[in-house]
C-alpha cells in the first residue's frame, strides 16, 4: 500500500542510485500505521442504511499528530476474514461523540490525501476523547448471524517525523443535503419543478429522505460563510456520502456559474449495490470564497417499485488559502 503500484514497473527498471547523506536526511521516514477496530457487531438481519449495528472505541496512539490516509472495511469478528463493502455503512474518527474529523462510507471507504497534506490530530490525541465509530449495514443477505467488527487502518506521522516541515493542514467541514417535510408542503410551493423540495422524512430528520420509485433530483444553496474561516480557502480533497440508488452529487460556484466537482457513482454490474463513489483529491484543489454562492445538487434513480431512502453528503476536506 505504501508504494503506489504505478511507480513499481520504474522502481524495478531504475534501482535507486544510493541516497548521498544529505538527502537521507530529508527524505521524511514513511508513514506509521495504527489498527483500531469496533467490538463486533451483531448482523442477524437486513439492515439499510444508517440502521445497522454500530459501535465506536476509543483511539489511543503516542504520536498520532498528522493523519495522511484512512481506511475501512469489515471484517469477521472470530477469524478476521474480510467481508465485501456492502456490509460497510459509514466510519469516522471522532471527538467524543461530536466532531467528525474524517469520514467514510460506502463506495468511500479509503481517504488518501495528496502528498504532503494530512488531517492535523495533535489537540484531540493529546487531549483524549478521539474514538472511531463505524456501522455495518446489510442490503442483501438474509437469513444472517454474524459478529463482525468495522476495522480502520490510519496511515500517519508523528510532530518528530515531520520536524520542521509539517504538512499542509487540512480540515473537514460536512456539506449536507436537506429536504422539507412533506407533510407541511405549502399547496402552492412553487420554485424549479423538477427539484424535490419537500420528502417523506426518515425519522423527522431533513437529511435522511425517502426517494418514491422514479429520479429525484435533491438541491440546496450552501453559505459557507458560518465555517470558512478566511475570505478563501481551496479544497483538496472531498469525500461523497450517498445511498444505494444513487446516480451523482456535485457541488456547484453559482456566483462563478462553476460545477467545482461531482462524484459519479459506479454500482456493481449485477445487483443494487454502490461499488465506488470516485473521490476528488488534488494537491491544486479548487476554490472557496466568502464572498460566492454554492449549491449543492443530488441525483436518485430509484429502479425498485418501492420508496428506498437517501442522504447525500460531501466530506470537504479545506485549508485556508494564503
Ligand atoms: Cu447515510
Amino acid at each position: 500500500m505504501v508504494v503506489p503500484l504505478a511507480l513499481l514497473p520504474l522502481l524495478a527498471a531504475f534501482p535507486a542510485p544510493p541516497a548521498p547523506d544529505d538527502d537521507a536526511a530529508v527524505s521524511p521516514p514513511p508513514p506509521r500505521t495504527l489498527v483500531v477496530e469496533t467490538p463486533p457487531l451483531h448482523v442477524d438481519r437486513i439492515y439499510r442504511s444508517m440502521q445497522g449495528p454500530s459501535d465506536r472505541v476509543p483511539v489511543d496512539a503516542d504520536g498520532l499528530d498528522w493523519v495522511t490516509a484512512i481506511r475501512s472495511e469489515v471484517i469477521d469478528a472470530g477469524d478476521g476474514a474480510r467481508l465485501g463493502d456492502e456490509f460497510f455503512c459509514h466510519s469516522q474518527m471522532q471527538v467524543g461523540l461530536g466532531s467528525q474529523l474524517l469520514v467514510m462510507a460506502t463506495g468511500a471507504e479509503e481517504i488518501r490525501f495528496p502528498d504532503g497534506f494530512g488531517v492535523r490530530m495533535t489537540e484531540w490525541t493529546r487531549r483524549g476523547g478521539l474514538n472511531f465509530f463505524g456501522m455495518a449495514l446489510n442490503n442483501h443477505v438474509a437469513p444472517i448471524d454474524r459478529h463482525v467488527r468495522i476495522r480502520a487502518t490510519v496511515e500517519y506521522r508523528s510532530a518528530e517525523d515531520v520536524g520542521d516541515a509539517p504538512l499542509r493542514e487540512l480540515t473537514m467541514t460536512p456539506i449536507v443535503m436537506s429536504v422539507r417535510d412533506a407533510r407541511h408542503r405549502p399547496a402552492d410551493a412553487g420554485g424549479a419543478s423538477d427539484v424535490s423540495t419537500h420528502c417523506v422524512l426518515v425519522d423527522d430528520l431533513p437529511v435522511h429522505w425517502m426517494v418514491p420509485p422514479g429520479k429525484q433530483l435533491t438541491r440546496r444553496r450552501i453559505d459557507v460563510r458560518p465555517w470558512l474561516t478566511s475570505e478563501r480557502a481551496t479544497v483538496h480533497y472531498v469525500a461523497t456520502h450517498l445511498h444505494n440508488h444513487g446516480v451523482s452529487m456535485r457541488l456547484r460556484d453559482v456566483t462563478a456559474d462553476e460545477v467545482l466537482w461531482e462524484a459519479v457513482v459506479e454500482n456493481e454490474p449485477d445487483r443494487v449495490q454502490i461499488a465506488r463513489i470516485p473521490a476528488y483529491s488534488s494537491a491544486e484543489g479548487f476554490p472557496l470564497r466568502r464572498d460566492h454562492e454554492y449549491e449543492i445538487e443530488a441525483r436518485y434513480d430509484n429502479t425498485s417499485d418501492r420508496p428506498i431512502d437517501a442522504m447525500a453528503m460531501m466530506g470537504v476536506y479545506w485549508r485556508p488559502a494564503p
